[in-house]
């Protein structure tokens, strides 16, 4: 064999890359647009995990503010909606646990929100269990007129009503509230009726549906993409779904539970998940919902930094803000910023 048969190796494997040159342009040009206003809601009474209720206290400690600057977002941190404490708070209805208080937190975190929205600003919230999400999008709903999609990660369905749920832990059924399913208090906070269309939920992730779940998403007809879909299709229907949503809706919400994640990468969730996404999956998925998607407001819920380790859970979720707002945060971007020569 001669020198002459050899292939140029650079040009080979660039064309066989499946990130054409053209996604790396996109992908370095990413720009902040407008500001952030970023809320604590350090509400555990929506669950029985304990640790959750120090989530934005930690968050804050690991410079999450710092990591969202230097991927060019403009943040401004607005503190925490007061929470009760659940040693004082009272039960109350065995089927709809801490209620008045879950409401009347949500009503003062949806005031914000829609304050801020309105205010031409987009918002992240910090949880706190994923009840906090019932203020969080009823905000910004209001302050968009319900035109509204809500992607929504995570390993359960939050469908339960205080007629199915088998715990009565309301972090399990603020999602069926806010598409109007269930009992009138949850379903008319704040404003009444339902805060997002159920035809703009997309389900992100789910392994572990109950019963009553499973058969309110088939009735409706509700989107979900769930764990099992990925691991038989891979991604390619999921962008299908997210640009169908993308079409219908001026606004998108992301709800981010980490215990959509496996815990070797998300620790420190309130339910620590031996399934999951890997890493590579959410990044993707986060990516491509910045590219694609007009987003209002993030949040992420259900962190426990009791069961974190070396700040890796709450590292992701500045990561995973970052990237649903369309900007850049990782290690690598970190990597540059530190040894930039110029
Ligand atoms: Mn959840």
């Amino acid at each position: 064999m001669d020198g002459s048969e050899v292939i140029p190796y650079p040009s080979h494997s660039m064309q066989s890359s499946a990130l054409s040159p053209d996604a790396i342009i996109t992908t370095t040009m990413k720009t902040a647009s407008s500001p952030i206003a970023l809320l604590g809601i350090p509400l555990d009474l929506g669950a029985e995990n304990l640790g959750v209720d120090i989530g934005p206290k930690a968050f804050r400690y690991t410079k999450l503010v710092d990591k969202l600057a230097s991927a060019g977002l403009n943040v401004t941190d607005h503190g925490d909606i007061p929470c009760p404490d659940r040693h004082t708070a009272k039960v109350g209805d065995p089927k709809q646990r801490h209620l008045k208080e879950i409401l009347a937190v949500s009503e003062a975190t949806a005031a914000k929100v829609e304050g801020f929205v309105r205010a031409g600003q987009r918002a992240v919230g910090l949880g706190g269990d994923h009840s906090v999400t019932l203020g969080l999008v009823a905000g910004a709903s209001a302050a968009v007129d319900g035109d509204i999609g809500l992607i929504y990660l995570d390993a359960h369905g939050d469908m339960n009503t205080a007629a199915t749920t088998l715990t009565g832990n309301i972090h399990g059924m603020h999602l069926a509230s806010l598409m109007g399913f269930g009992g009138a208090e949850l379903v008319n906070a704040y404003r009444p009726s339902a805060k997002v269309n159920k035809q703009n939920l997309l389900h992100i992730g789910g392994s572990d549906f109950d019963q009553a779940e499973l058969e309110l998403i088939r009735r409706e007809n509700l989107s979900a993409f769930t764990l099992r879909d990925l691991l038989s299709t891979s991604l390619a229907p999921l962008w299908v779904k997210v640009d169908e949503l993308a079409s219908r809706v001026n606004h998108i919400w992301i709800s981010f539970d980490l215990d959509v994640m496996n815990e070797q990468y998300a620790p420190g969730a309130g339910m620590p998940n031996r399934a999951g996404l890997s890493y590579r999956e959410i990044a993707a998925i986060a990516d491509y919902i910045g590219e694609k998607c007009p987003v209002i407001g993030v949040d992420i819920v259900e962190y426990n930094p009791l069961l974190d380790r070396d700040s890796r859970t709450a590292d992701l979720a500045a990561e995973l803000i970052a990237k649903f707002f369309g900007a850049d945060y990782s290690w690598y971007t970190d990597y540059l910023a530190k040894n930039q020569r110029s």
